[in-house]
């Protein structure tokens, strides 16, 4: 399968709750690589970039309140189909629909504190990628599982 980069945040309330090692730890033994990682806080003009797809919606003035209210890791992860394998690690938007042993099931409840974001395709993983991180702050590096994770 195809080398992917996916952009994943751990949310504020992830960060809140003392969650970042348990959400980041699912990433990595799934045997995705971190290519790049940060803690920042988002700010209101970046956090509408980010989500302009939204803009209008019912929950859009929360969302934008909830994802620039205190700070969130962001990072990069590659491997094969990591955009889709990144989703499927997380789990459904809403928590109470998200199948047991993804991320939102097993930490969450509501659809509004959902712990994670995930890039949802190719374009979309690239633009959002290219609005959180320069291209000197993706590493690409040889990995010594790389032999045991990828065929
Ligand atoms: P996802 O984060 O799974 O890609 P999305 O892109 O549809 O979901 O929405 C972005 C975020 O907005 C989502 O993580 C939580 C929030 N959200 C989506 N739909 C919502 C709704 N109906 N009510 C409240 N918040 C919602
Ligand atoms: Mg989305």
């Amino acid at each position: 399968m195809a080398l992917e980069r996916t952009l994943v945040i751990v949310k504020p309330d992830g960060v809140q709750r003392g969650l970042v090692g348990p959400i980041i730890s699912r990433f990595e033994a799934r045997g995705l690589k971190i290519v790049g990682m940060k803690l920042m806080q988002i700010d209101r003009d970046l956090a509408a970039r980010h989500y302009a797809v939204h803009e209008g919606k019912p929950f859009y003035a929360g969302l934008i309140d909830y994802i620039t209210s205190s700070p969130v890791v962001v990072m990069v992860l590659e491997g094969p189909g990591a955009i889709d394998i990144a989703r499927r690690t997380m789990g459904a938007t809403r928590p109470a629909e998200a199948q047991p042993g993804t991320i939102r099931a097993d930490f969450g409840l509501e659809v509004g504190r959902n712990l994670v974001h995930g890039s949802d395709g190719p374009e979309t993983a690239r633009c959002e990628i290219d609005l959180y991180f320069t291209e000197d702050e993706l590493i690409s590096w040889p990995r010594a599982d790389d032999r045991w994770v990828y065929e």
